[in-house]
């Protein structure tokens, strides 16, 4: 197979869009659709100042890489989440990629922010480490970024993701998370605009990128990702792509542009009101916001087992 540009020999074939190309093109094609997606629903505007979560891993690096390359200058935000060895290995590949191209980088270490690792705060409260990871790395995404002057956070989700996301939206009729999906999720008063520039590329694609434009990024996966629903989803979705290239896509897109208007509409009396926390001061729904009822929660359970630093002084 040859390059659908230049003719020579490719290197990467996009079977959803039945093209093929070769490394210099292939680059090429991946930034310009970046481009393209960003342009679209308008993810960026003069001046905004972006905040990309970088996690180490081949997607947010890749899309650093690439809102770089298109001259949009971003500040990488990285979380450090306290699991063993792997947070230590993700905090190397990100220091490393950002000290090589001379980008900026803020650090946050969730026990020195909260006083407990991710590992103890599921131990504390019982839970699943996954669903107060994702709480906290919201939290923490949103409050850097107010408090350090940024209104646009960037992500590094794909295809793979956005799909097996909505595939498991669906199956359990989730209208609030259904209606909030997107790759651009408008900001408001104390909360940033959310935007996923990487949404139509499948996981392979980002992949071949990061090898072509020789990202050194983190490969091993978190130890707590095994067994997450998100993965028997995207198992079940790559089992459809095999049989039908370019099911994915369809799915995800399809639903942005017919279903999730009509839904929007019918769900459109009054937005949410929003108010200021309590306790931190972010914004929330309630009085108290869901970050510091499970960290009050995990608190009172961790001082019990003894978890908790001597220097925190919480009583
Ligand atoms: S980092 Fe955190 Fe993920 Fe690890 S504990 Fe789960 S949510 S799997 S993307
Ligand atoms: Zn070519
Ligand atoms: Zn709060």
């Amino acid at each position: 197979m040859n390059c659908s540009v230049c003719g020579a020999p490719a290197q990467v074939e996009v079977r959803r869009r039945n093209q093929a190309f070769c490394a210099e093109h292939y680059r090429a094609w991946f930034v310009n659709e970046t481009r393209r997606n960003i342009k679209r629903h308008r993810m960026i505007r003069p001046g905004d100042r972006i905040l990309v979560a970088v996690s180490g891993g081949k997607d947010s690096l890749v899309l650093w890489d690439t809102l770089a390359r298109l001259g949009h200058a971003a500040t990488g935000f990285h979380i450090q989440l306290g699991i063993g060895d792997y947070s230590q290995r993700a905090l190397e590949a990100t220091r490393a990629f950002a000290a090589a191209r001379g980008l900026e980088l803020i650090v946050v270490d969730v026990r020195q922010s909260f006083g407990l690792t991710i590992p103890q705060l599921a131990q504390a409260t019982g839970r699943a480490a996954c669903s107060g990871c994702g709480l906290s790395k919201r939290y923490l995404m949103n409050r850097v970024a107010e408090e350090e002057g940024f209104n646009v956070v960037a992500t590094g989700h794909n295809l793979d993701d956005e799909a097996a996301t909505l595939l498991g939206n669906v199956s359990h009729w989730q209208l609030d998370a259904l209606v909030r999906q997107g790759p651009m999720l408008e900001g408001r008063e104390g909360l940033a605009r959310r935007i996923k520039p990487l949404y139509t590329f499948t996981e392979r694609e980002v992949a071949a990128y990061a090898f072509l434009a020789g990202i050194a990024y983190q490969h091993e996966e978190c130890p707590h990702a095994e067994g997450a629903k998100s993965l028997l989803y995207k198992d079940v979705l790559g089992r459809l792509e095999t049989r039908m290239p370019g099911t994915k896509q369809v799915f995800l897109e399809q639903y942005l542009k017919k279903v999730q208007p009509v839904l929007k509409e019918g769900l459109a009396e009054g937005e949410v009101e929003l108010r200021r926390c309590e306790r931190c001061g972010q914004v929330t729904t309630g009085a108290v916001c869901a970050h510091c009822k499970l960290w009050d929660r995990a608190y009172a359970r961790a001082k019990k087992r003894r978890l908790l630093p001597e220097d925190r002084g919480f009583d």
